[in-house]
């Protein structure tokens, strides 16, 4: 029997894939990317959950694409894996996602991080984009998240070194938000979606595309994103729900409409 490549964990309104692949350290195959798609979208557009984690093990996250499948390919093969859709399909999730990181994130895996909106890490964390080692560069982000991320001095030397720096280095340079014991990092990462998970979520739905479009574009058109999306919160019952609360000293109950 083929083991699952990603197996989906559903706790309250947290959903947590985890990546299966322990004997290739999670090697982002075709297969493995088009589960963990699917496994996503699933959680997307499932009612009851309202954050999303990805996480591997204590002893990888995911060491990259699979080299196996790229070894030998010409461009053309290379874009017939589809492996592009996949990663777009992924950067579609609505929900917030949060990578829950020990070991190694390397090359793909560390760019499947970057696409996270928060990064919790375990102390034996390592991020690397080591493309450059095999000859290639990164191809899913990595030579632009990253740079927006830490800054293009630190980036350059990621990219064109290839070599790893730790959680504390990943901590120092802004690109992880916690990091935590190698035996909390998932109850880390786990806490943190669930306090994000009581906030009302169309109103974290709508701060999340804020910020993440405030990445892409100028401050005046990041300023127009977030004003409509302010005036948009006034028609929701939350908003009502959320002020109402505060007037009246009680906690408030959002319902995520
Ligand atoms: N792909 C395929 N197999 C892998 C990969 C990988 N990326 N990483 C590890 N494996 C396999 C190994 O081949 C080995 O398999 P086997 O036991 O059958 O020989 C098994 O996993 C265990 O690996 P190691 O024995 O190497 O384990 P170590 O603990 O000695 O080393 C490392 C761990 C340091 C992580 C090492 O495995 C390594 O350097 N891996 C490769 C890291 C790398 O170069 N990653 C970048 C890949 S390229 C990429 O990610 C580009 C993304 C572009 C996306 C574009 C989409 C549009």
């Amino acid at each position: 029997m083929t083991e699952e490549l990603v197996l989906i964990e559903k706790e309250n309104a947290v959903g947590t894939v985890h990546l299966n692949r322990p004997d290739k350290l999670n090697a982002l195959s075709p297969a493995m990317l088009s589960a963990l798609a699917d496994a996503l979208e699933q959680l997307d557009v499932d009612k009851d959950i309202r954050v999303i984690i990805i996480a591997g093990s204590s002893n990888v996250f995911a060491a990259g694409a699979d080299i196996e499948a790229m070894a030998k390919a010409s461009p053309l093969e290379m874009k017939a894996l589809g492996t592009r859709d996949y990663w777009l399909r992924m950067r579609r999730i609505d929900k917030p996602l949060i990578a829950a990181v020990s070991g190694y994130a390397f090359g793909g895996g560390c760019e499947l991080a970057l696409q996270c909106d928060l990064i919790v890490a375990s102390e034996t964390a390592q991020f690397a984009q080591p493309e450059i080692k095999l000859g290639i560069i990164p191809g899913a982000g990595g030579t632009q998240r990253l740079t927006k991320a830490i800054g293009p001095y630190r980036a350059m030397e990621m990219v064109l070194t290839g070599e790893a720096i730790s959680a504390q280095e990943a901590y120092q340079h802004n690109l992880i938000n916690r990091v935590v014991p190698v035996e909390r990092y998932l109850d880390e990462a786990k806490e943190l979606a669930r306090l994000i998970a009581e906030r009302p979520p169309v109103a974290v739905r709508m701060a999340r595309e804020a910020v993440r479009r405030g990445v892409e574009y100028t401050l005046t058109d990041g300023m127009e994103v977030e004003r409509r999306n302010f005036l948009l919160l006034f028609d929701t019952d939350d908003q009502a729900e959320g002020m109402n609360a505060f007037l009246e000293k009680r906690p408030p109950e959002f319902k995520g409409e």
